[in-house]
């Protein structure tokens, strides 16, 4: 088996210091914890930002500054800007990060429920995504949170908007979208095309038994505390690195070695 990609989600655009204290909002906090993940193993740092007072921002100044901070800390990490952003943004505002040239963002590839709200990803807009991305030479991550959307990921792919080798990220557990469960792991996993890569982002109490399994088969994880805020049942997880760590001592266990953001590059078609 190829090494595993360890992906951390340090703060997404939900969860708040309420919830967990652990949280990171201010780029210094971003960083912090960035370089937490990344000397527990995370080769990937999936960015969402936050403003002065916390909340969700796509701002590209917010990012570049962030984007700055963690860069001092972890200088060859794997930067993946989101362009999910926060429901109820536009497409131009959540495609700002893009411009910073990261080497790589996710493109949430369909519209889902998404617990309360919808997440509204339309056909005109994925292709609007996709294109921005090719344009600026910036990898996608297609964001998977039900089976159609490979299939949108296939088409855009067919109209020559994504390039082969494709990397998806199958997000499973959240209300509305495909449950965190084996079969729906495998069936996903079958229906991607050939050559592809892909990793497993679990949501709540399925993060663990997701990544775990993304371990055994041969996938890439996901952990952060955008997708989980516990460690364990009604334990506060500390830190991202905490989540981290956890997932590069199992994999170690299970004997899969975990691999370096220059190893994760190459694997992922990527150039530095
Ligand atoms: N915050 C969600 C609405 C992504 O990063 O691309 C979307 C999200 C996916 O987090
Ligand atoms: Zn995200």
């Amino acid at each position: 088996m190829e090494k595993l990609i360890i992906t951390c989600a340090l703060t997404g655009a939900e969860v708040t210091k309420e919830q967990n204290p652990a949280v990171p909002y201010t780029p210094e906090e971003m960083a912090q914890s960035a370089y937490e993940a990344y000397m527990a193993g995370a080769s990937i740092l999936h960015l969402h930002v936050r403003d002065d007072n916390g909340a969700p921002t796509q701002a590209k100044e917010r990012f570049k500054r962030n984007i700055e901070l963690i860069r001092e800390k972890c200088p060859d990490a794997i930067i993946q800007v989101s362009t999910g952003g926060a429901v109820g943004m536009s497409d131009d505002e959540r495609l700002q990060p893009v411009e910073l040239s990261p080497e790589m963002a996710t493109l949430d590839a369909g519209t889902i429920n998404f617990g309360d709200d919808i997440f509204v990803n339309s056909w005109p807009s994925l292709m609007n995504f996709a294109k921005r991305m090719q344009e600026k030479k910036v990898k996608p991550e297609i964001e998977v949170f039900d089976r159609g959307m490979v299939e949108n990921a296939a088409r855009l792919h067919k109209m020559g908007l994504l390039d082969a080798p494709m990397h998806f990220d199958f997000v499973l557990g959240v209300p509305g979208g495909m449950p965190a469960t084996m079969e729906d792991l495998m069936h996903m996993i079958r229906s991607i095309p050939a050559g592809s890569t892909w990793t497993a982002a679990g949501v709540g109490r399925h993060q663990l038994p997701m990544a775990v399994a993304a371990i055994v088969i041969g996938g890439h994880a996901r952990v952060g505390l955008e997708d989980n805020i516990y460690y364990s049942k009604g334990v506060l997880t500390k830190s991202n690195g905490e989540l981290v760590e956890r997932i590069a001592r199992l994999a170690k266990e299970i004997g899969r070695e975990v691999a370096t953001p220059d190893e994760a590059r190459k694997i992922l078609g990527l150039k530095k």
